[in-house]
């Protein structure tokens, strides 16, 4: 109740933010893509945990208008960065299972991007395995209209469901991501790391590029690059920061 309040007054106060953290090409080193992450601060500036006020709003309802609020701000953010050095860097927003039964997402996002007079290409979605599993023709039908259109089309947490390997050819889909569990337990534990092996060498036969999430060591940065990983994503390259931050840490990168 509290944080459905906090949420509500974020929202009338327009003080939620989104954070960046930026996916790194491990063919060239180079940054083409980040993941935006939403940022809600309590009565003390303390930032309350997405894992905590996600499944608050997926509750409530209020994640329809949180995720109304998350397209509209990275498009924001796109046009800010047109004409600077972020211009050709492509956001991926999160997308809860919730705002896939709204049977006009799809068009909603395709003609938000054309009212901020932006390319689909610009932007990214990301779904976790069972939340696009899950969905009825209807709802993957809408991801098809997105994928159609350039929209990036990513599962998140891969590895972590129940999906297929037979369907996860049929899904519109751009690229996996695999859990960042994976990664975590792969240096000690043989099968985690089989399975690592396992998700990407399926991704690149489905022609998927495979994103690999928490790298935060010098040792993992190698393992992945060993197992042909296409992205990474994680500490080790950058946290998560406001949109104020990137620039710089581009300039750094570059
Ligand atoms: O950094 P991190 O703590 O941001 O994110 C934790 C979880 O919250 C992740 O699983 C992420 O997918 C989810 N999340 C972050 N931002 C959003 C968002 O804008 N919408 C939805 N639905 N989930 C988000
Ligand atoms: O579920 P999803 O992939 O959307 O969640 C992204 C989450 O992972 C965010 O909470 C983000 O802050 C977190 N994250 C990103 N990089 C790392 C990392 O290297 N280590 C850990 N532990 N978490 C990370
Ligand atoms: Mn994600
Ligand atoms: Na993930």
């Amino acid at each position: 109740q509290k944080i459905g309040a906090l949420l509500r007054s974020a929202l009338a106060a327009d003080s939620l933010q989104l954070y960046f953290q930026p996916q790194i090409d491990l063919h060239d080193g180079s940054i083409r893509s980040c993941e935006a992450l939403l940022r809600c601060f309590d009565n003390n500036a303390l930032p309350v945990p997405p894992d905590i006020f996600i499944p608050v709003a997926e509750k409530s309802g209020l994640i329809n208008r949180i995720g109304d609020w998350v397209i509209e701000a990275a498009c924001k953010q796109l046009v800010a960065w047109k004409g600077t050095e972020l211009e050709k860097l492509r956001i991926d927003i999160n997308l809860s299972g919730k705002q896939l039964t709204n049977q006009h997402l799809a068009d909603q996002i395709l003609q938000t991007l054309h009212r901020y007079d932006l390319l689909p290409s610009q932007l990214g979605v990301e779904l976790t395995e069972n939340e696009v599993i899950g969905g009825d023709l209807e709802q993957i039908g809408q991801l098809e209209t997105l994928k159609n259109a350039g929209v990036h089309i990513s599962i998140d947490d891969f590895g972590t469901g129940y999906s297929s390997l037979v369907y996860l050819r049929r899904l519109p889909v751009c690229s996996l991501k695999i859990d960042r569990s994976f990664l975590h337990h792969a240096m000690e534990n043989d099968s985690d790391m089989a399975i690592m092996q396992a998700i990407i060498s399926v991704g690149h036969s489905f022609g998927l590029s495979v994103v690999v999430e928490g790298v935060e060591t010098a040792e993992q940065d190698d393992l992945v690059k060993a197992l042909s990983c296409d992205l990474a994503q994680g500490y080790l390259y950058a946290r998560p920061m406001p949109a104020e931050a990137m620039p710089a840490y581009l300039l750094g990168v570059t």
